[in-house]
């Protein structure tokens, strides 16, 4: 299952774990309450090789068919982070790391490797969100986050979607964008 704590304030490897001293954790109840939703499946084996678009005969995880049927996800394809298999690889780990928004939920089903999702909680602190294979997160419309790999650099991951994707990020400062605007809406003020 999946681990997640504060960050430290000054990053400087963006691959390292990055906890306070002493650890200050993050609950699954505490995730929920930013809208960031997560499910452990069993490992997967017969899944493709490449990024192709989602063949329903493909993957048979009844699990995975479920999330999928009753969140309306219809379209999946496979990334594969890693420095052999990532055209511009650079590029987009740095892209990847800056801190912004989707106008979409952004759903990622580890299959193999590792990797961080970093969120913002309620008060503008980094929460860091460690995945495993077999790890299912969805993040909501109109979270700011970021992701890194860790120390191993290398993260296989299912994209799902709803409809025709759209991956780009709107990057911080997103204040104003509908989508940062809906996703605040599920909150009551803060005092
Ligand atoms: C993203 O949008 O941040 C990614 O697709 C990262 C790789 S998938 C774990
Ligand atoms: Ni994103």
């Amino acid at each position: 299952t999946i681990e997640a704590w504060y960050m430290v304030n000054n990053v400087t490897d963006q691959t390292a774990e990055n906890r306070m001293d002493p650890n200050k954790p993050v609950t699954l109840s505490d995730l929920r309450d930013l809208g960031v939703l997560h499910w452990h499946l069993p490992p997967l084996s017969d899944y493709p090789a490449k990024a192709v678009p989602w063949e329903p005969q493909g993957i048979q995880d009844k699990e995975l068919a479920k999330i999928r049927d009753s969140r309306g996800y219809n379209y999946a394809d496979i990334i594969t982070c890693s420095e052999e298999c990532l055209p511009d690889y650079h590029n987009k780990l740095k892209a990847f790391f800056e801190e912004h928004i989707h106008s979409d939920e952004e759903v990622r089903y580890i299959l193999k490797g590792s990797g961080y999702f970093d969120v913002r909680d309620r008060k503008d602190r980094w929460i860091r969100i460690k995945l495993t294979a077999g790890d299912l997160i969805v993040l909501p419309e109109g979270i700011y986050h970021r992701f890194t790999m860790d120390s191993k650099n290398f993260t296989q991951a299912m994209r799902l979607f709803k409809g025709v994707p759209v991956w780009t990020p709107i990057n911080r400062p997103a204040d104003s964008h509908l989508s940062r605007e809906r996703y605040l809406q599920r909150f009551q003020p803060l005092e």
